[in-house]
């Protein structure tokens, strides 16, 4: 891709005269308003498979991303890859090519509570930063927080997928082996029962992007969400079927896309409000 340099104020973006930004290939235009994110491009694949339409995937390095329309509300999926710092460069970017985004990820995850089980879905109400990426930006105190109105769509569409589902909090790590003391033949983690302590600590659940997508969403004042099919028992350190994958995957996605078209009524409902209200069901 041929680049410039721009400067906005003390910002650098790096993009094409067209404003292609640099690593998610995409332009202002080609990304809509709400965007689902997820670490996996074969399940953006598997969500835009669900779209009314859809146009063609853009792909550059490992960002895919989709537009369409999911019952009638334009919507985008971008499959980020995996971790914080993939997550820091697809938000930064992203808010260069769309106005007043929101972001709701659709991801996998490891349970810590034993009444969480494979299968099972989370709705965040906020990420734990064990990552550093967002300190990068951010005072360590910062308090990586989800939209309420992300949360309230999140839970509205997660009683209809009929799986069981929990709210609550969810531990962001930079990796899936050492910083989720996973002990492997070769490499012995540091910290040896970081699940255990976080279940004594009420954080349901661990996974790697969240807290850097809630820190930067909230430093901009976008609105994010996140919910997650638990894959893995850490308690009982048990991986699920790939039945039961393919099951809570699909869930997972329904849930996200169901929250899509929440949010989208409620924001209807809102007229000009600046935030979204139960008071408003009852004028709408
Ligand atoms: C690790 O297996 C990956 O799965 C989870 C983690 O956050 C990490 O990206 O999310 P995704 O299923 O969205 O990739
Ligand atoms: N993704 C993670 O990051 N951790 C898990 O335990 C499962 C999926």
């Amino acid at each position: 891709m041929k680049t410039n340099s721009k400067q906005l104020g003390s910002a650098e973006i790096m993009s094409t005269a067209e404003g292609r930004q640099y690593h998610i290939g995409l332009a202002p235009g080609e990304v809509a308003p709400f965007i689902l994110m997820c670490g996996d491009p074969a399940r953006a694949e598997k969500v835009a498979r669900l779209f009314d339409e859809a146009k063609a995937p853009i792909a550059h390095r490992e960002y895919v991303t989709v537009t369409g329309k999911y019952k009638g509300v334009p919507v985008s999926i971008m499959a980020t890859g995996m971790g914080p710092d993939n997550t820091e460069i697809a938000v930064v970017e992203l808010s260069q090519v769309v106005k007043n985004p929101t972001f709701i990820r659709i991801g996998t995850s490891g349970a810590n509570k034993e009444n969480i089980s494979n299968g099972d879905l989370v709705v965040s109400s906020g990420a734990v930063r064990l990552e550093n990426t967002s300190t990068y930006f951010v005072h360590e105190g910062f308090p990586a927080v989800a939209s309420h109105e992300a949360v309230l769509a999140l839970l509205e569409s997660v009683k209809r997928t009929g799986a069981k589902f929990h709210l609550g909090l969810t531990a962001s790590m930079p990796g899936f082996y050492g910083a989720q003391s996973r002990t492997t033949p070769f490499f012995k983690p540091r910290f040896k029962d970081l699940p255990g302590e976080l279940a004594t600590m009420n954080v349901s659940n661990n996974e790697m992007e969240g807290s850097s997508l809630f820190t930067l969403a909230a430093m901009a004042g976008f609105r994010a969400g996140m919910v997650c099919g638990i894959i893995a028992e850490r308690h009982k350190n048990r991986f699920i079927s790939p039945e039961g994958l393919a099951k809570v995957e699909m869930d997972c996605i329904k849930c996200g896309l169901g929250a899509v078209e929440v949010l989208a009524k409620m924001d209807k409902a809102r007229g000009s409000e600046p935030y979204w209200t139960p008071g408003m069901l009852l004028k709408a």
